[in-house]
């Protein structure tokens, strides 16, 4: 990197990060499914699916939960910047709880089936910061032992995979950026498993991948290893796991150095034309927001308050 870079940008600090948990606002408790925690002083929020003995699949309360927590971060002005991940060391998230799948939905507490991970996508998707998945992994220890004639040699091998498979899949998906340890695993098992995500699933897939490529990872419903998710275009980048956290938090400091309004109209531009109405509606409001606070926006608002006519014709009608 150039020096003129280092002169503007700075460089990115690579101390530590100090995690504070925070509770679930709403309810007053701790969550349950979820960990939230917010990095003290960093502007950054961690959301991490907490049911690793279920490979973090997700029931209707543990999206419930992921919902109030982007919720808090998105309203919490000292946050920038999200990330997503899985608790433990065997998953990110293995989609829907599929124990819990019944004929109209995912079903828990209440009885009711529900598809409300559709609902976190589309908030993940409209969040106006960006949202990184840290697709985690971590290393199993298994060992064999080879008799010889000399003596016995106990061979180890590590066996290493961190599933983002079917709903969960989707979700990095979802999500502005992917970092992932270098043994994760991707792919869609809807077709084994009798489900399918038609919606953001397929048509975010199809943008990321191509429509060839998505047409093979949902019809095959094949795994993907890390490097092959990169060079397909799923992931931005893949790091060793012993560096996933360091490197994520790095980006994050990287972002949170940029203008949040920048950072946040280009996410919603980004997104506009494949979201259509919703899309354009994001992106509109965020004209009007940067609007209000021209000089232009003010008057038509003080000319109402102090019931005068307002005065536009001192603002350029620029080329
Ligand atoms: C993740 C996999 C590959 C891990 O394999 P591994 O390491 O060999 O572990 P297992 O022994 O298989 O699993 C360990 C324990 O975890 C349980 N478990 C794992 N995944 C799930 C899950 N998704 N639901 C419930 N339990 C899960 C295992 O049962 C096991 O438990 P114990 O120890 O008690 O036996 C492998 O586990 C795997 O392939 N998992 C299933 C992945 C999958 O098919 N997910 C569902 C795909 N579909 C969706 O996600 C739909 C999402 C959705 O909500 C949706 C959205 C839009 C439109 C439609 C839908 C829709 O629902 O249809």
């Amino acid at each position: 990197m150039n020096n003129s870079y280092h002169r503007i940008h700075g460089e990115v600090p690579s101390h530590p990060v100090v995690w504070r948990t925070a509770r679930d606002e709403d309810s007053g408790k701790d969550f349950v499914d979820i960990i939230y925690e917010k990095a003290v002083g960093e502007g950054i929020a961690k959301i991490t699916i907490n049911r690793p003995e279920r490979r973090n699949a997700f029931r209707p309360q543990t999206v419930k939960e992921m919902i109030r927590a982007f919720d808090d971060a998105r309203d919490d002005s000292s946050i920038g910047v999200i990330i997503l991940t899985g608790k433990g060391s065997k998953a990110f998230c293995s989609g829907g709880d599929q124990a819990l799948r019944k004929a109209d939905g995912y079903v828990d507490y209440d009885n009711f089936g529900r598809l409300n991970v559709l609902d976190l996508q589309v908030q993940i998707r409209r969040l106006p910061k960006p949202v990184i998945a840290m697709v985690n992994c971590s290393l199993t220890l298994y060992s064999a032992s080879i008799s010889c004639l000399l003596d016995n040699i106990v061979v180890m091998f590590f066996q290493v995979a961190g599933y983002a498979v079917g709903g969960g899949h989707v979700l990095h998906m979802v999500c502005d950026l992917t970092i992932a340890a270098d043994n994760a695993i991707f792919g869609q098992t809807g077709p084994k498993v009798g489900s399918f995500d038609a919606g953001y699933g397929s048509s975010i897939m199809s943008r990321l991948v191509g429509p060839k490529k998505a047409r093979e990872m949902w019809f095959m419903a094949r795994f993907y290893a890390a490097a092959e998710a990169e060079k397909m275009g799923l992931v931005n980048t893949v790091v060793p796991l012993e560096n996933l956290e360091q490197e994520t938090i790095k980006w994050c400091r990287e972002m949170l150095k940029n203008s949040p309004t920048a950072l946040r109209v280009l996410k919603s531009a980004l997104n506009a034309v494949d979201d259509g109405h919703t899309g354009l509606q994001q992106l509109a409001g965020d004209a009007t927001l940067i609007f209000y606070g021209t000089e232009e926006g003010n008057e038509g608002k003080t000319a109402f308050i102090e019931r005068r006519r307002p005065n536009f014709s001192k603002f350029a009608r620029r080329p």
